[in-house]
């Protein structure tokens, strides 16, 4: 026979540990509840910047008023009940056992008619919502290629204006982890992944959007305003998940032209100095992974070192604002530089050198990634590897860097 009689102390102890428990979730929910009461918190999705974002709201708002009301009937109407006839007397004697209702079918309609009612509203003004979300905006619109890999986003622009998705090639602009987009304009989305699952999501301008490999999905979005809105990726990806981040760079029309022009042109190989050093150097360490128009191809996806077959395009890199996947400011953080928006790299005291330095000479000490000797040896990389490169072959492709502008 087993013994089943608890044992003096440890009741007590058991009794400590749960109420030290309750008191670490009293308090972590405090905690939880008050983050959300942060001022100016970056990604807000109660503070909509777009018409995606503000038709969400209209629908969050409401479901939670409703959703707040049941539950304090249904919770609070349960509190009193249970106290009120709580029960009293001998519970063995079935005579003290309340007797159970049955069949009465104006309650059993009534509880089953308001519930569905409730649920079919819901779900009415859910189907619009999404109808209205999903509104392609006109094919002259910026339309942008959004592809999530292993840690970043890359952002491809087609600028043609072709009613037909598929005559879409998405090659006129390759960008990496800021998204630059015209404020007041629908931008169509076209949503795909090179490698696992990722979820595009900024809080202020839209809702979140999974990405599936071998999948491709359109999707939108917009900015009411010029300004850099925070966004993230919200699905599980591996190691560096939590570094996955990107901006959406909102300019005005007119900025937004200039940006395009720009970005349109290709890069030329500098022809002295430092700079001219790092541009051989590059070809020959970096090129087989990176793209730099103009100047070197990277290996075609199929036998390039990366699981994803893809690096971030490095063309005009001295116009994002972060780099690594929004993990680190490219443009140096001063309210100065800042103030120079895309064009910081006219001044050289703007770029963020340093990190960038530390970044080339070894990337796995800055972010965790699934990048070194083994998985180079089987072309199985994830992320930036470490490529020993010497000091001075440093300076130089920082050098050559800086003039991608
Ligand atoms: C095996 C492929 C590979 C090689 C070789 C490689 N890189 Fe990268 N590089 C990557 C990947 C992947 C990323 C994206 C990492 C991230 O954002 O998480 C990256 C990111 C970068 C970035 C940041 C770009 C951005 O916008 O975020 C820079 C700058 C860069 N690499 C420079 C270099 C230089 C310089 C070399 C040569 C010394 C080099 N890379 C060699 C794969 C490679
Ligand atoms: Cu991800």
């Amino acid at each position: 026979m087993i013994d089943r009689s608890p044992r003096r102390g440890q009741g007590r102890s058991t009794a400590k540990r749960n109420r030290a428990l309750g008191f670490g979730v009293v308090v972590a929910s405090i905690a939880m509840f008050a983050s959300g009461c942060v001022p100016n918190a970056k990604q807000d999705s109660l503070n909509p910047k777009s018409h995606y974002a503000q038709t969400i709201y209209n629908l969050i708002v409401p479901v939670f008023i409703l959703g707040g009301i049941i539950s304090l009937i249904v919770l609070g109407g349960t509190m009193y009940f249970s106290v009120r006839y709580r029960a009293k007397g001998d519970l063995s004697d079935d005579e003290n056992i309340p007797e159970p209702v049955h069949g009465n079918a104006i309650m059993e309609l009534t509880w089953t008619i308001i519930p569905s009612l409730i649920i079919l509203v819901i779900g009415g003004a859910t189907v619009i919502t999404i109808f209205k979300l999903d509104k392609q905006p006109p094919p002259q619109n910026p339309h942008i290629e959004v592809i999530g890999q292993q840690w970043w986003w890359e952002f491809r622009y087609d600028l043609s204006t072709t009613s037909t998705e598929s005559a879409r090639k998405y090659n006129d602009i390759v960008t990496a982890n800021d998204m630059v987009i015209p404020a007041g304009e629908d931008i169509s989305l076209r949503m795909n992944s090179r490698d696992v699952l990722h979820g595009w999501w900024v809080p202020e301008l839209q809702g979140k959007r999974d990405v599936v490999p071998g999948r491709t999905t359109m999707f939108n979005v917009a900015a009411d305003k010029p300004g850099t809105y925070y966004g993230q990726c919200t699905v599980i990806c591996g190691l560096s998940h939590a570094n996955m981040r990107f901006t959406v760079v909102a300019l005005s029309k007119a900025d937004y032209a200039k940006w395009v022009e720009h970005q349109k042109q290709k890069a030329t190989v500098p022809t002295s100095g430092l700079a001219k050093e790092g541009a051989a150097l590059f070809r020959s360490q970096c090129g087989m992974c990176h793209d730099i128009r103009g100047i070197v191809t990277a290996a075609p996806p199929a036998s390039s070192p990366l699981v994803s077959g893809a690096a971030p395009d490095l063309t005009h890199l001295m116009t994002r604002a972060t780099f690594a996947s929004g993990t680190f400011d490219l443009r140096v953080n001063t309210p100065r530089c800042v103030a120079k928006g895309l064009n910081y790299a006219d001044d050289p005291t703007c770029i963020n050198s340093a990190e960038l330095r530390a970044w080339i000479h070894d990337p796995t000490d800055m972010l965790p990634m699934a990048a070194g000797e083994s998985e180079l040896k089987a072309n199985k990389v994830r992320g930036m590897p470490n490529l020993n490169v010497s000091p001075s072959g440093l300076d130089q492709l920082v050098a050559f860097l800086e003039t991608l502008k």
